[in-house]
């Protein structure tokens, strides 16, 4: 599925612009800075009802644009042809090189003359799409969520067509919710941004560590702010040349030792320099979780140590904090995974016994989520395999959009029946992957998947996965969970949550009825690693490891870049405590056979 990320440019400093670089001058904008635009555009576009596959082209070209390696401006720079990228028409590539010049898209400062731009927002409130979106502004003039949320307040939506009384308190909630709750950018959008930045505070005289902290450095799905910490005896040249950072657009604090400096995406960032002697004392405070450290300094001072961000001490002296070990050891732990310093058991557990080894990129042997040009897809499958083999895997399943999400372009029983054809006479001639043969069958309001049993029992494995009624009673949520999982063919359950982060909260249902059900019919549940759904979360993937269901940690990958998004899905999974084990596609082929085959023989 296209899911739009609905982040927009966020401003910095006064003056009604988008914060591109720009306003800094030389900079040129960066690729997700665009993409932000196509994203609104596209957002728009749908709130004026224009045609869904224009629509969709801004989406593909916003996905492909965070999705490329180098920036579209050094491309054009070097006079490359960017409708040469896939998704990127003539129209489009015209788009990319005005936002490059100019910093600004006419069509969307035209768009933003006829709609206001704060009705973008509403589009985040389940319950909301663009058609009423349109309704609340022609009707009632809102145009931004502070404005749905005073409507909704004042009783203003009773008797809109169409808003039942129920409909209008879950929007009051959401609204609420969502005018109080800062938006937070994605861990995968801020990835890019963290590396050139340190990358760039390396060439500081003197440096010595420099790293990320943080929730960055505990892989939470979306980070409020960059914590950077470095270590230098002299640490002025280092905050120097920090704020001279190109992309800094504004300098919030500056001090001898730490600065604090918003960059033009609107990302916050602090640094902190300390001396070498107290780094492993500064990485576990500027680590955190807050929770955890507030933990760890009750067990100090239970041993009548100080434990503060320079180190430990008894009294005076200083008796650890060079190393993060032996702060841990100091207040008689075991060095805690980053990942897992939230206060949930970790602190604990570490004072029993040494921690699981986590799961890391490199265990993963196979993918089992993907898509191609069949459906919504950019690369045709021989293509999307040849990527999949260059990351390391060894097998990767095709599974497609089933026939409901037209928009998706998704497959009949007969498109399908050709692609399995198909992919049998690929596995004969492709080296070092195999193909399986696969479906994301969509998981119908009733529970009822989207394809006949004749169908679905010609191949390897059955993706089932909800894409619409997410707003279901709790109780038939679940019913209908369940009855999918009883399909006699049913293997993974993907994107299980329904969230898509900062954008619309997972669906309600009770989770752990769920999980027993997959445990008891032997199918898996999926780590979707799209930075918008990393779904399943942190907890449940615990609570399914817990139960001793299998989780899939599948990219859902639609372009060959996408197998990237494996990483962060590597990532919530250790925030889960998951190790190699506790993930299905860990194992060789040989082992994942049986394993899929038992899914399909219900
Ligand atoms: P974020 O930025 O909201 O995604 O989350 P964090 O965890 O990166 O939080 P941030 O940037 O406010 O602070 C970085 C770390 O500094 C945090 O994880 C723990 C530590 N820290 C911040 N404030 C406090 C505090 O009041 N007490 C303690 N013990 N630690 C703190
Ligand atoms: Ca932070
Ligand atoms: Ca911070």
């Amino acid at each position: 599925m296209v899911v739009a990320t609905k982040r927009k440019v966020r401003q910095t400093s006064g003056g009604g612009k988008p914060a591109l670089p720009l306003q800094r001058g030389a900079a040129a904008p960066r690729n997700d800075e665009i993409a932000g635009l196509f994203d609104e555009i596209a957002d728009l576009l749908e709130i004026e009802g224009a045609n869904p596959f224009r629509i969709r082209a801004y989406r593909q070209a916003a996905r492909t644009l965070r999705g490329l390696e180098r920036p579209a401006a050094d491309l054009l720079a070097q006079g490359k042809d960017l409708t040469e990228l896939s998704g990127i028409g003539a129209d489009l590539a015209g788009k990319i090189a005005e936002v490059v010049a100019t910093g600004h898209v006419a069509m969307l400062d035209r768009l933003h003359g006829e709609l206001p731009a704060g009705l973008v927002e509403l589009l985040r409130v389940p319950g909301i799409g663009p058609k009423r979106a349109k309704l609340l502004h022609d009707k009632l003039g809102i145009a931004s969520m502070a404005g749905l949320q005073r409507a909704a307040t004042a009783g203003k939506l009773e008797g809109l067509p169409g808003f039942g009384a129920k409909s209008i308190a879950a929007i009051a909630t959401a609204a609420k919710t969502q005018v109080e709750k800062p938006r937070r950018p994605l861990l995968a959008s801020v990835q890019p941004e963290a590396d050139a930045l340190i990358k760039h505070l390396r060439g500081a005289r003197g440096i010595g560590e420099c790293i990320v902290a943080g929730s960055y450095r505990r892989q939470r799905e979306t980070v409020g702010d960059l914590d950077i910490l470095a270590t230098a005896k002299d640490s002025r040249p280092v905050i120097d040349r920090f704020v001279a950072y190109d992309r800094v657009a504004k300098i919030s604090a500056q001090g001898p030792t730490r600065a604090t400096v918003i960059l033009a995406s609107g990302l916050q960032v602090d640094l902190r320099v300390v001396p070498a002697q107290s780094y492993g004392a500064a990485l576990v405070y500027f680590t955190g979780s807050k929770p955890h450290n507030i933990a760890l300094r009750k067990l100090a001072i239970a041993r009548g140590l100080k434990l503060n961000e320079y180190g430990v001490f008894k009294g005076e002296r200083a008796v650890a904090g060079e190393t993060e070990a032996s702060v841990y050891r100091a207040v008689g732990l075991r060095v805690v995974p980053p990942e897992l310093r939230e206060d949930r058991g970790e602190i604990e557990w570490a004072r029993q016994r040494p921690f699981p080894s986590l799961i890391e990129t490199s265990d993963l042997k196979g993918d089992l989520h993907c898509h191609s040009k069949a459906s919504d897809g950019q690369a045709s499958i021989a293509e999307m395999a040849e990527a999949a083999r260059r990351f390391g895997l060894s097998y990767l399943a095709i599974t497609e959009h089933s026939r409901r999400l037209g928009i998706a372009h998704g497959l009949d029983a007969r498109r399908l029946g050709r692609q399995i054809d198909e992919i049998d006479r690929l596995n004969d001639r492709l080296k070092g992957i195999v193909l399986l043969k696969g479906i994301e069958v969509d998981i119908l309001e009733d529970g009822a998947l989207d394809l006949p049993d004749t169908i679905l029992g010609r191949l390897d494995l059955v993706v089932g996965a909800v894409h619409g009624a997410f707003n279901l009673a709790p109780e038939k949520q679940t019913a209908r969970l369940l009855r999918a999982i009883d399909h006699p063919h049913f293997s993974i359950l993907a994107h299980p949550e329904g969230r898509l982060l900062e954008s619309r909260e997972g669906m309600s249902f009770d989770m752990t009825r769920v999980i027993e059900h997959a445990r008891q019919r032997r199918c898996f549940l999926e780590l979707n690693a799209q930075p918008e759904r990393l779904d399943l979360s942190d907890i449940y993937c615990r609570a399914a490891k817990e139960a001793g269901v299998l989780v899939s940690i599948g990219s859902d990958a639609h372009r060959p870049a996408d197998f990237n998004y494996l990483r962060f899905g590597i990532g919530q999974a250790r925030r889960g405590w998951l190790t190699a084990k506790d993930v299905v596609n860990t194992r060789p082929l040989s082992q994942l056979k049986p394993l899929l085959a038992a899914t399909m023989l219900k």
